[in-house]
């Protein structure tokens, strides 16, 4: 969220400056660092933009415009333009596959612990504040054309105020994320934006809602969102990890139906060419509900032959840790089973290695 607003924050900041010092030559691109199709997942940053700008998803809206860097080829882009510079917002670490842009950095604007890393930076702002954006809207603050663009389009500012109040926990002191700064960008943006404090209160609710409220992601997005894989003695092994849950009222198995969900899953499998799939689900009920409460379901891509899969179910079912009962109709669906894991404490790190002994003692499947 904070990555994203940011980003297009300082791209329109750069492009005011260029407008007021009549440099018609440079333009400024905003890159979301994802690819598109991961945007939905970020579900806080899709209700921000519905919130602010209605028709973001329209073809007119903001979404469409927005460049992903699955969408754009930096490489050639910087060969045909030798003068191409790159601005970095929200880190100052460039991650591993994207070290070779190193020498292109001119600009950092962040609030994570200073590395001092690439040479070339002429701006470089790194300050330990809560929220990247509020360094961003300083920058905006002290312009006055940026200021009168701010207050013909008040939405935008609404969008701004967005990351900082989700980075702050909305100025809560208990978490100490607040620093003067990301107060002064909020009372300036929430002048222009003409919100009151209960109408701000109100947008952080919604935020927090969405940011946890996954029941509007399909189940591909949901199995996708947390997701790691490992080969084991041939096999592969992926597991899905869910903050939500499969059984109970409004839950997945609700919302989908056990045939629709199964043929989601069973997709997923082959799309991963995966042995052996895993979902964890994980979920806080309110107390009179039961609390904390985790689902395990496992089940078996079609490489594996049916005897097969029963003792990779079996044998995952004694496991003395997990302390696994029977979910639903007996657990069984299809070609897994699927349990309510009666020891919360054990998480992937716990589940993983389960799995992992398992495939281990069968015999190792040759790659064909
Ligand atoms: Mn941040």
């Amino acid at each position: 969220m904070d990555s994203v607003v940011s980003s297009l924050s300082l791209a329109y900041l750069l492009h005011l400056q260029n407008i007021h010092t009549k440099n018609l030559k440079t333009s400024h691109i905003p890159l979301i660092n994802i690819p598109r199709s991961d945007l939905s997942l970020r579900t806080e940053i899709t209700h921000a933009l519905n919130v602010t700008y209605p028709t973001s998803s329209t073809s007119e809206g903001i979404l469409p415009a927005l460049t992903f860097m699955d969408e754009i080829d930096l490489k050639s882009l910087i060969e045909n333009n030798k003068n191409t510079t790159i601005s970095i917002t929200d880190h100052n670490r460039l991650s591993p596959s994207q070290e070779w842009l190193a020498p292109y950095i001119t600009r950092i604007i962040d609030h994570h612990q200073n590395e001092h890393l690439y040479s070339n930076v002429l701006e470089r702002i790194i300050e330990p504040v809560g929220s990247c954006t509020s360094l961003v809207v300083k920058l905006w603050q002290k312009n006055s054309f940026c200021t009168a663009e701010l207050m013909n389009e008040p939405n935008l500012s609404t969008l701004f105020l967005t990351p900082i109040l989700i980075d702050t926990v909305n100025f809560n002191i208990t978490f100490d994320r607040t620093k003067p700064m990301d107060i002064s960008s909020r009372n300036y943006l929430k002048s222009i934006s003409g919100m009151t404090n209960e109408s701000m209160n109100n947008l952080f609710e919604e935020l927090q809602t969405a940011k946890f409220s996954l029941d509007r992601l399909s189940s591909r997005d949901l199995l996708r969102k947390d997701y790691k894989d490992v080969i084991v003695n041939g096999y592969k092994l992926g597991i899905s990890s869910v903050t939500w849950y499969l059984q109970g009222s409004k839950g997945w198995l609700e919302r989908d139906g056990s045939d629709q969900l199964w043929n989601d899953i069973e997709s997923w499998t082959k799309e991963n060419h995966l042995d052996v799939g895993a979902l964890m689900t994980a979920y806080e009920f309110p107390l009179n509900e039961g609390g904390f409460q985790r689902f395990l379901w496992v089940w078996c891509g079609n490489n594996i032959s049916k005897s097969q899969c029963e003792f990779i179910l079996n044998e995952i079912e004694k496991n003395s840790t997990l302390k696994l009962t029977n979910g639903i109709s007996g657990g069984w669906v299809k070609h897994g089973k699927f349990w309510i894991q009666k020891n919360i404490t054990a998480s992937r790190k716990q589940i993983s290695p389960a799995l992992v002994d398992i495939l281990k003692s069968l015999p190792s499947k040759s790659k064909s």
